[in-house]
């Protein structure tokens, strides 16, 4: 029943000096002179969401929360808050519209609105501190999958969860795990199991903030997939522009292994897994699963052509099972839950909640989890407090840079796989990114034209070539140059890229100009109208 005095660390918060608030409330606490069995303890997090309000303090149990808090705020929390039970006013969160004042996390409708299924424990739990998650019920769905359940058992409540991909196709989870069983039943030998922590896409930073925010929930998710799998070794390829999820998954497999929930025989059980992290170098491509394994093999990254499935010959030639962060990290929710309660959340092909990470010209920029099939305008305008001025959006980008943009007019699209397919974007891994009036839509296009550009391995002629094309055209359009016809040349540009490229970096790139063309075709004209 200790209070806690939490300190986002995330990386909006590291940003704007947690670590100095941290110290300056440990001293502050020191100088009050409390009763050493009363001392409240101030605990370092993983990112609390709402990003632009940091940094953040939170006082448990209660959940009174402080935002922009800075190191001089110290002292009169400690002394208001911690010693007399008063709140701090100037620090709590006002409601922009109603200027009404919020005082807990509970109150706040960007907390009370969400779903937080994966992101459960990240804000409260100390990442560094095993013994903190084990307190907070870490690793029981790990117990409960080695001590009651057959590895069959295992899949089988992933399939009837209908958990789906979180790294941006969306392929049923189950069923990869059972292409794989079916390769390893077929070939004998080993199977791999990976976690794809690359995270490439701008503005994206979900699967950043689960390593470095929980990453025992990750590693518990992973070690239950590798028993299902009956994996013995497994590979974390995380970009080496995440240093701090490095150092936290590091700690936490160090942490594990000495109580005995990684390595050889764990728990008692007579399972045997290892992990190792690989360390990517920030090419966007080495993401792609191919592109990945033979980055993980230690040659260049680049894809190959998918007529075989990597559940049959992924990692060193054998069957591998790759998912994404926040697909293992659902894992042991799944477990802990079942699937039958997985499956009852969101909308029925895509079960369970998403996170997004939210930015861009929007009130309350940060992590989002909300259930899948939510309207898009209740992320944007509810939780992420609508964009700054009352103004209404423009467009929001959703799927990274091979995704689409959608026009307000389509605010009220259920967020889903198949819904985001249909109105021409995707889901992708979450990135969200949202655009007001002062946003050129051509620009938007060739931004992310550029990004593939340069992110391109070059194998493949359709992307090499055909990306810095487009992107050409992109150039000539803004600059006034070109024709109507022109801009159906871009459209059988963009489908000789879709169909003719190795991988899908080439063939989603002409995501981002197909759906500003659809929906925003008009300016697209203006600029060659206007500037003639
Ligand atoms: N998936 C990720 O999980 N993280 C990434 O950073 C990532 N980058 C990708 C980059 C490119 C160019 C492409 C084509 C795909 C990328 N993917 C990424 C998708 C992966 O290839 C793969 O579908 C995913 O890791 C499978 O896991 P899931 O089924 O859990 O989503």
């Amino acid at each position: 029943n200790q209070t806690q005095v939490i300190v986002c660390h995330g990386k909006g918060c590291l940003a704007n000096n947690s670590p100095d608030v941290a110290s300056a409330l440990e001293k502050a606490i020191e100088g009050a002179g409390l009763d050493a069995n009363v001392k409240p303890l101030v605990k370092a997090t993983g990112c609390h969401g709402c990003c632009s309000r940091g940094p953040l303090v939170i006082i448990e149990p209660g959940g009174i929360f402080y935002q922009k808090v800075s190191p001089k705020d110290a002292e009169d929390i400690v002394n208001q808050t911690l010693v007399n039970g008063e709140k701090v006013e100037r620090l709590l969160y006002k409601d922009p519209d109603t200027d009404e004042i919020l005082p807990t996390v509970d109150d706040i409708p960007y907390y009370n609105m969400q779903e937080r299924v994966v992101l459960r424990d990240i804000g409260y739990v100390d990442p560094t501190d095993i013994n903190d998650t084990l307190a907070r019920g870490g690793y029981k769905s790990l117990a409960k999958a080695l001590f009651t359940m057959t590895p069959e058992e295992v899949v089988q409540e992933v399939e009837k969860s209908g958990l789906r991909g979180r790294g941006g196709a969306g392929f049923p989870t189950g069923r990869k795990w059972r292409g794989a069983l079916a390769a390893k039943e077929k070939k004998g030998g080993p199977v791999y199991v990976v976690v794809n922590g690359d995270e490439g896409d701008p503005g994206a930073f979900m699967d950043g903030n689960i390593m470095e925010g929980d990453p025992h929930l990750l590693l518990e998710g992973f070690i239950i997939g590798a028993y299902a799998l009956g994996a013995e070794q497994g590979y974390m390829y995380v970009r080496a522009e995440y240093p701090l999820a490095i150092k936290h998954l590091s700690l936490a497999m160090e942490q594990a292994r000495e109580l005995g929930l990684l390595g050889e025989n764990i728990l008692g059980s007579g399972f045997n897994f290892d992990v190792q992290i690989n360390r990517g170098a920030g090419a966007f491509v080495c993401g792609e699963s191919t592109a990945l394994f033979t980055s993980i093999e230690g040659r260049a990254g680049e894809p190959r052509p998918k007529y075989v499935r990597s559940v049959e010959e992924g990692l060193w030639g054998r069957p591998t099972v790759l998912n994404n962060v926040e697909t293992w990290a659902n894992v042991p929710r799944v477990i802990e839950k079942g699937g039958d309660w997985f499956a009852g959340v969101g909308v029925p092909h895509s079960t369970g909640t998403k996170v997004f990470s939210l930015v861009g010209k929007v009130n309350n920029v940060g992590l989002v989890e909300v259930p899948m099939g939510v309207p898009l305008k209740k992320i944007v305008e509810e939780i992420g407090g609508g964009v700054p001025g009352g103004k209404k959006f423009k467009a929001v980008q959703t799927g990274g840079p091979s995704g689409g943009c959608l026009p307000y007019d389509m605010k009220d699209t259920p967020v889903d796989f198949d819904s985001l397919i249909k109105a021409g974007s995707m889901m992708g891994s979450g990135g969200m990114i949202v655009m007001d009036d002062r946003d050129c839509m051509v620009d938007v296009a060739r931004y992310f034209l550029r990004f593939l550009e340069e992110e391109s391995c070059g194998k493949c002629i359709p992307c090499r070539l055909g990306v810095t094309r487009m992107r050409e055209m992109l150039d000539d359009f803004s600059q006034g140059k070109g024709s109507a016809q022109d801009l159906e040349d871009l459209k059988s540009l963009a489908k000789a890229i879709q169909d003719g490229s190795l991988c899908a970096l080439g063939g989603s790139a002409p995501n981002p100009v197909l759906t500003t063309m659809q929906y925003f075709g008009q300016e697209y004209l203006e600029h060659i109208e206007n500037q003639k």
